[in-house]
């Protein structure tokens, strides 16, 4: 353990000096060297959206499409900003400003409704520039039905939730389906159960759902494929219910017997089961070996040993000779005790034999009935009518950005409109991440290791706060020369030396009896739990 947090310190400095290592690359980018600068970053032009149902770049008079939502439980606010770390020079987008808070808002868009054949797509791209540990960053499509975007709540109904959301055990990009029974009339919310795993790092990302006239679906991540299913299949619960159900009404009835194997009430403890008979016995057949001695101790008082001279029972108390190892005692001293073997006899607590119950009948199933609400939708992929989307969040970061977000019949037209937005904000990005170190810097693994930490800087400054105490407590504890125990004799000596010490302090300074009390529980203390603490670790 200690060597591994040893190998690890030189990266744990290095990790540590990540976050000057990133600014210091941006401070270069933003300084002197102009042609860095023109590499990294790219005037922002406002992209063609021809061809898109709806799409929201955040440009022009962004508050009259948006609206925060009115309801109280909205305390945060949306704002409009730049990237704190620029790629397209002037882009803007829909920012979460402080972390801890809901929020909530909306934007309408001219209705959209499945239509067959016809694939539909949502997109959009979301960076977390303090990263996310804990939080949403999804959205969600819904049917405004003529209400204002300000009316949008926690509990409107949604027809989609897509887009990534990561707290605790939970780490995916959900796609949570609302489908309506159309005989119950009854909305549903079906989840996708193979969602993928949000990215982790800092950079901007591209969320894409497209579902499709045979029912499949893709989600991708950065325009690639990451995960397929299908909407009568994939989803959690199903779409179309069970045809027969459990009739709600049938109950076990109170003479039911579904206990399907009972102790044998015939059967009765053999006369002679003896269940206190031991299970071990000792061996009758061992005998006690040659040369073991009953009559001696297995410790002695050293005979060689003998009082020093300047031995004085007035200041040292009374010489004890050290205790040693009985010579005697190669074969074995004290009482002798035969080993024990398995007790023939042993037969344990007796049971009866377990035999059929007569009066079994089977596992209790309430009885099955055909469902009232039973329906078949073969094309759940004509999705209702859709005509605004809501971002109902919270989170434990801020600094998540959202942008360019999309509503689509046409994929290969979204992906298009991907590789003009964030296509080349990605490339510029993965240039703002600082180089390996080349020759000197070290070896890959160290120049790893600075790539994951700038990109990761706060869960790594995180952890490595952890391992950095970690490690200095173990090297208090463990390394740094700390002695091995003392020995027998030393312990004496030092207890002596702390004797003297203690009564020239109490002589010279005179010091009141408390401190004195004082210094003899310590020295009590350090008796039992110091010094004897030593000798035990390790
Ligand atoms: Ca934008």
């Amino acid at each position: 353990m200690v060597r591994l947090l040893r190998a690890a310190a030189p990266i744990l400095g290095l990790a540590l000096l990540g976050r000057e290592v990133f600014a210091e690359a941006s401070a270069e980018q933003d300084g002197g060297h102009e042609k860095e600068e023109e590499n990294t970053t790219a005037p922002y032009e406002e992209p063609s959206t021809a061809g898109l149902h709806w799409a929201e770049t955040f440009d022009g008079d962004v508050w009259s499409r948006w609206k925060h939502s009115l309801q109280e439980k909205y305390t945060g606010k949306f704002t409009l900003e730049k990237r704190a770390k620029e790629a397209l020079l002037g882009d803007v987008g829909l920012l979460v400003p402080t972390e801890a808070r809901h929020y909530g808002a909306a934007a309408t868009f001219a209705p959209i409704q499945g239509k067959k054949e016809v694939p539909f797509v949502v997109q959009f791209e979301v960076r977390f520039q303090d990263g996310l540990q804990c939080g949403g960053s999804y959205i969600k499509l819904f049917d405004s039905s003529g209400a204002k975007a300000d009316e949008f709540k926690d509990n409107t109904p949604y027809v989609i939730m897509f887009g990534p959301d990561r707290c605790g055990e939970t780490d995916k990009v959900h796609f949570i389906l609302r489908h309506k029974n159309p005989i119950s009339g009854t909305w549903g919310e079906k989840h996708f159960k193979d969602a993928p795993r949000v990215p982790s790092d800092q950079t901007t990302h591209l969320y894409g759902l497209v579902i499709k006239p045979d029912n499949s679906f893709d989600i991708l991540i950065d325009g690639e494929g990451k995960k397929t299913g299908n909407l009568l299949s994939s989803m959690e619960p199903a779409v179309n219910p069970p045809k027969v159900i459990d009739d709600p009404a049938d109950s076990k009835p109170s003479d039911w017997v579904d206990e399907a194997k009972i102790d044998d009430p015939s059967a009765s403890k053999p006369d002679d089961w003896d269940e206190d008979a031991p299970a071990r016995l000792p061996d009758p057949a061992a005998t006690m070996p040659a040369g073991w001695r009953e009559d001696q101790q297995k410790k002695i008082p050293d005979p060689t040993a003998k009082q020093p001279d300047d031995w004085d029972p007035d200041e040292d108390g009374d010489w004890e000779a050290p205790v040693i190892e009985n010579p005697a005692c190669k074969v074995g001293c004290g009482k002798w005790e035969p080993p024990t073997i398995a007790n023939p006899q042993y037969k344990g607590k007796w049971h009866a034999p377990r035999i059929d119950n007569p009066a079994y009948k089977g596992i209790w199933k309430p009885r099955q009935i055909d469902n009232p609400n039973y329906f078949v939708d073969e094309a759940p992929y004509l999705l209702p009518t859709i005509s605004a989307v809501g971002i109902d969040i919270w989170t434990m970061q801020k600094g998540i950005i959202f942008d360019n977000i999309i509503v689509a019949t046409d994929p290969q037209r979204a992906q298009q409109f991907g590789e003009d937005t964030w296509k080349v904000r990605h490339q510029l990005e993965l240039k703002q991440i600082p180089p390996l170190p080349k020759d000197g810097g070290g070896d890959g693994l160290v120049g790893e290791a600075i790539e994951f930490v700038t990109r990761n800087i706060i869960p790594v400054g995180v952890t490595l706060l952890a391992l950095a105490i970690g490690l200095a407590w173990f090297c208090l504890r463990d390394g740094s020369g700390v002695p091995p125990p003392p020995s027998e004799a030393e312990r004496r000596r030092l207890r002596q030396e702390r004797e003297e010490a203690r009564k020239e302090q109490e002589g010279a300074t005179a010091a009141p009896e408390q401190d004195g009390a004082a210094a003899a529980a310590a020295a009590e203390q350090e008796d039992e739990g110091g010094l004897g603490d030593l000798g035990k670790t390790d």
